[in-house]
């Protein structure tokens, strides 16, 4: 047996943004394409979103050491072109998307019961392993993402991280149909997403974010109200008057990279609400105080990307023409400048890269 299948055309050499050094600007360069292992799928990615996981990886802003040199990425959405000899479920041509979890053991407690996110053996794309910020990348068959053929690759991508992250926590959070949620952070890539898919899931929607744009974007994307952390003279009372009765939203989604929200999230949550923990703040600390918390009988709970029935739902979601959010797509050659408007805060939605430029 040849023990891999290539499609015809596969270069041997790739352009790709590399980190060679944590803390330092990625690296624009020329590296090899990698041969599938047996229970693997090449994709030729068109497309990548750039998550803000992927400047905490080139920063090293979090306690778990990533891969060096790395090639960060996870949203990643292209066409198989090569596969190992155990993999019988993929055909070359197929649409796929390399997400954060790249692979898992399949065998521990956590992946048995469908909690694959948990495995201690994880594969993380663009932090342990290479991921989709080059031309060609690895993923484990029986992880990446079935993509119908009738979806764009480059609006899909951002669904890839970001649209299977807030669907899961919006799951997790418990809210019903008819309740609000409050989403803070509600105008970067996870936040816009998280309007479109509570939308789509019957709730109702309180953006938290700062500035004009964002406020316009997340209004036109379905939120009922907007409150400006930047110029709010009080958020936590302004997040509760923004609900019809004044309790509060049913549930916070908190995808902001600010420790503050954290700490007060807790504060305007209705009483019974759930308060969901999604984004990574270097160094930050949950805070809720211990009184409200009780009397209020508050839930609050992480929730980390999701499983692969939850990728596949989520990916469904925007099959049917329900997510739309707005993204802004450049050049694989020009990341680093996505990554420093990120730094700044100035991005509403996404910024998608297309590795042909
Ligand atoms: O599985 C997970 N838990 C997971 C998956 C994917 C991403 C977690 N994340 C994490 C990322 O690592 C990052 O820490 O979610 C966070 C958000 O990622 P993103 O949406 O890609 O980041 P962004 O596009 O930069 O958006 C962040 C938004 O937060 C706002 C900013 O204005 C921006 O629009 N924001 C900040 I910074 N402080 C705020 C505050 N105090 C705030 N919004 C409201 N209140
Ligand atoms: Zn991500």
């Amino acid at each position: 047996m040849s023990g891999v299948r290539m499609a015809e055309g596969v270069p041997s050499k790739q352009m790709a943004q590399v980190i060679e050094k944590t803390g330092q600007p990625v690296v624009f360069k020329e590296i090899p394409v990698q041969k599938p292992g047996p229970d693997e799928i090449l994709v030729n990615i068109k497309y990548s979103g750039v998550c803000h996981t992927d400047l905490h990886a080139l920063n090293g802003d979090w306690p778990l050491d990533t891969k060096l040199p790395l090639v960060g990425g996870h949203e990643g959405a292209g066409v198989v072109v090569g596969m190992g000899d155990l993999v019988d479920d993929w055909t070359l041509g197929d649409y796929a998307g390399v997400k954060w979890i790249n692979g898992s053991c399949l065998s521990c407690s956590f992946c048995q019961q469908a909690d694959e996110p948990l495995c201690a053996k994880a594969l993380l794309s663009g932090y342990t392993v290479d991921g989709s910020f080059q031309q060609y990348c690895i993923a484990k068959a029986a992880h990446a993402a079935r993509i119908p053929k009738e979806c764009d690759l480059e609006a899909i991508s951002p669904v890839l991280c970001a649209g299977i992250t807030v669907y899961k926590g919006l799951k997790e959070s418990g809210a019903r149909p008819g309740q609000t949620v409050a989403i803070v952070g509600a105008g970067g890539g996870l936040g816009s997403l998280a309007i479109q898919y509570a939308k789509a899931m019957g709730l109702r929607v309180i953006a938290i974010d700062g500035g004009d744009e964002k406020k316009k974007m997340t209004a036109e994307l379905g939120a009922e109200h907007f409150v400006d952390f930047m110029t709010s003279k009080n958020v936590v009372s302004d997040v509760k008057a923004a609900t019809e009765d004044g309790l509060g939203p049913h549930a916070v989604i908190l995808v902001a990279v600010n420790e503050k929200p954290f700490q007060q999230a807790a504060e305007y949550v209705r009483p019974r609400g759930t308060v969901i923990a999604i984004g990574l703040p270097a160094g930050a600390y949950l805070r809720a105080p211990v009184f409200e918390s009780v009397i209020k009988m508050i839930t609050i709970k992480g929730s980390y990307v999701g499983n692969r029935r939850d990728s596949a739902e989520a990916i469904e979601f925007f099959r049917r023409g329900l997510i739309k959010a707005p993204f802004k797509t450049v050049g694989l050659s020009e990341l680093q400048k996505v990554y420093d408007l990120m730094h700044e805060g100035k991005i509403a939605g996404r910024y998608v890269v297309d590795t042909s430029k």
